[in-house]
């Protein structure tokens, strides 16, 4: 079985693409160790402070951010970073190609009861003769020249695209690498699994109260076939489901403060999701735009997101 080293050796990814990529991908590594030692390690709870985003910073927010952040910023290759745990993007290598946006533990309120979190990543292809700003990842999402999540569940899997498809790779702890277990990942067209916070619903607008009245209505309303739900409070964790067995998750827009545009983050949640639903032939969309056209404003902007199976993600968007 191929490694995730021979799988790009064998692509038409830049070497230092490829570097970038062996950089984030081994800190991964070092960050589900640091996971699978729990409490033994002294490591869960409360960091005792807020991120940007105010919320709570877990032990493991903080310990992840500085993996990656220490790693990435050494890499000749990377000319800056962004992270969810990071107020502003931070300059690397003013010479270097690569930007890269974060999150570095995603669904991390589930880590103190052990279930599934991940690293997100996000990575741009830029230049400059000046420190990187802020304005220079305020790049579109289609632009991405890779994407991927990192996923910290009974096994740990590396899920990436370099824009030729999705491929899925496994650690193999008896060779220290991630090794290419499921290939070019296709998202079925239909599904009959949604995934949503149902404890949000009177906040949504009507026409998504709508939708998904239908599909808890099942056999009985008018899409005339039962769903099944699944939420599993990381998003790194619905979208791996999906892109194994279907589905479509949303995490729409709510009036609990309606001067937000959703909850997840535009440049290391939604964006990196949406080009590997797109590269496995799924959609992603805000209910009024595809995910990867979006300007982007601000480095943690925060967008409403619908992706998964192109089919139901089309007839989620014709309720308005
Ligand atoms: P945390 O990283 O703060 O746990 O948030 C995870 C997340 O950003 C995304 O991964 C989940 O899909 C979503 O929030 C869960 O939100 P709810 O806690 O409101 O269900």
């Amino acid at each position: 079985m191929q490694n995730l080293t021979d799988v790009l050796a064998s692509s038409a990814v830049p070497e230092t693409l490829q570097t970038v990529l062996t950089v984030t991908t081994e800190t991964c590594i070092a960050i589900s160790d640091a996971l699978k030692q729990g409490s033994l390690a002294g490591i869960l709870g409360m960091a005792g402070n807020e991120n940007v985003q105010g919320e709570e910073q877990k032990k493991l927010d903080v310990i992840s951010n500085d993996m990656l952040k220490d790693a990435l910023l050494a890499c000749p290759a990377v000319r800056a970073i962004a992270s969810e745990e990071e107020d502003y993007i931070v300059p690397a290598n003013t010479d270097g190609e690569y930007l890269i946006a974060f999150d570095p533990l995603d669904g991390s309120s589930n880590i103190d009861i052990n279930a599934m979190v991940g690293t997100i990543f996000s990575i741009y292809h830029q230049t400059g003769d000046q420190p990187a700003t802020e304005a220079d990842f305020l790049i579109p999402g289609k632009e991405q020249v890779a994407a991927g999540y990192v996923l910290y569940g009974p096994s740990t899997m590396l899920v990436l695209t370099t824009g030729n498809g999705v491929n899925m790779f496994t650690y193999d702890p008896t060779q220290g690498t991630f090794v290419l277990t499921h290939e070019n990942i296709r998202v079925a067209q239909e599904t009959q699994e949604f995934a949503i916070n149902m404890s949000n619903q009177r906040f949504w607008s009507a026409n998504m109260q709508n939708y998904v009245n239908d599909l808890v209505k099942g056999k009985d309303g008018q899409r005339g076939k039962n769903f099944n739900m699944r939420w599993v409070a990381a998003m790194v964790g619905d979208v791996h489901r999906i892109l194994c067995r279907g589905g479509i998750f949303i995490y729409p827009w709510d009036n609990k403060d309606p001067s937000k545009a959703g909850k997840l983050r535009l440049m290391y949640e939604a964006n990196p999701m949406a080009m590997l639903l797109e590269q496995a032939g799924g959609k992603a969309h805000t209910h009024t735009q595809r995910i990867l056209d979006i300007q982007p404003e601000a480095i943690h902007q925060r967008v409403a997101v619908i992706l998964g199976a192109a089919n139901e993600v089309d007839t989620c968007l014709s309720y308005s």
